[in-house]
């Protein structure tokens, strides 16, 4: 029988539910930063095998909106509940649950689809885990059932894959079985420029910065693939961090996102970033519609 089912994977900003997804689909499909809030849109990661096919619905982190942003993330992560088979919710080994984990508990409570926890990270944990941090995730609500893994090591992930795959009810092929992520190339390609952008930068350039594809030409087999993007930031000092000196920071950021892209895409690639000023692009409806974030989905 084959069986097939929307996973919705939820948690506090950091957790590590992008790298968990990752780990589960087989390949790096998401993107992955030290830095809370690195994922901004909810996107499908896609998991086909001989007897099932998994959907994972990336979220943004649960937290606090502060910026119109960041409703737009919360409303993502709540629409992502609803009619989903199964939800994950993942947490850190390496702390006791805290106020976020709290909340997301009530929300969780609220709706009826069956929920594993998660405990990310044991690679981190105290050697008192099992017996002072393990019951008091256990008590946050009723779970289907409960997984310490560590996503980055890919520790205990079969146990978790089990028991996914037991939920998922009978279904057909939702997507093409060579599809791994539910997205244009064009959005793959900027979230990994975004990715190298959070990874080299540091608190200096927070999540104002955004990433558009203005140019993927058209290609064959073995040709050069000619890549623009603009990168947007909120203020001109930020746009000296991401140039760099004479260059140097946008020359390493380009040639890190360049050797990813070219794995993505199979093809050579010539990458041109040019950075800009677009002020207070995290509050004004109209910019975040431009690039993309938009709540209907
Ligand atoms: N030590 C350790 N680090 C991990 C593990 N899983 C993820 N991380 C790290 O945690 C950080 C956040 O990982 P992400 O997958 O981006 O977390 P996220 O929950 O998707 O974060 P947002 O998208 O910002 O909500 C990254 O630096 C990961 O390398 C783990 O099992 N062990
Ligand atoms: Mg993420």
């Amino acid at each position: 029988m084959f069986v097939s089912g929307f996973i919705a994977v939820v948690g506090r900003p950091n957790v590590g539910k992008s790298t968990l997804i990752n780990a589960l689909v087989g390949q790096k499909v998401l993107i992955v930063s030290p830095r809370p809030q690195t994922t901004r849109n909810r996107i499908h990661a896609i998991y086909t095998g001989e007897d099932a096919q998994l959907i994972f619905l990336d979220t943004p982190g649960i937290h606090n909106p502060r910026h119109r942003l960041g409703d737009y993330m919360l409303n993502a992560a709540r629409e992502a509940l609803k009619e989903v088979d199964l939800i994950l919710f993942i947490v850190e080994a390496d702390s006791l649950p805290g106020p976020g984990d709290r909340k997301i508990a009530e929300l969780l409570k609220q709706v009826e689809t069956p929920v594993l926890l998660v405990i990310n990270k044991t690679d981190m944990a105290a050697e008192d885990f099992e017996t002072r941090v393990l019951p008091r995730y256990k008590e946050l609500m009723a779970f289907r059932g409960v997984f310490p893994v560590s996503a980055l090591h890919g520790q205990n992930l079969e146990p978790l894959r089990s028991a996914i795959l037991k939920q998922m009810p009978a279904g057909p092929h939702f997507y093409p079985s060579d599809m791994v992520v539910d997205r244009p190339e064009e959005f793959l390609a900027a979230e990994i420029i975004r990715e190298k952008i959070l990874l080299r930068t540091h608190d200096e350039i927070p999540h104002s910065v955004a990433v558009q594809i203005t140019a993927m030409e058209p290609r064959r087999k073995g040709e050069l693939l000619l890549i623009r993007a603009e990168i947007f930031v909120e203020k001109e000092s930020q746009k000296k961090i991401v140039i760099g000196n004479g260059g140097a920071m946008l020359k390493e950021i380009g040639s890190l996102a360049r050797i990813e892209l070219e794995k993505l895409l199979g093809n050579s690639v010539y990458l041109e970033l040019w950075v800009k000023v677009k002020k207070d692009w995290r509050s004004r409806e109209n910019v975040l519609r431009q690039l993309g974030y938009s709540d209907k989905i």
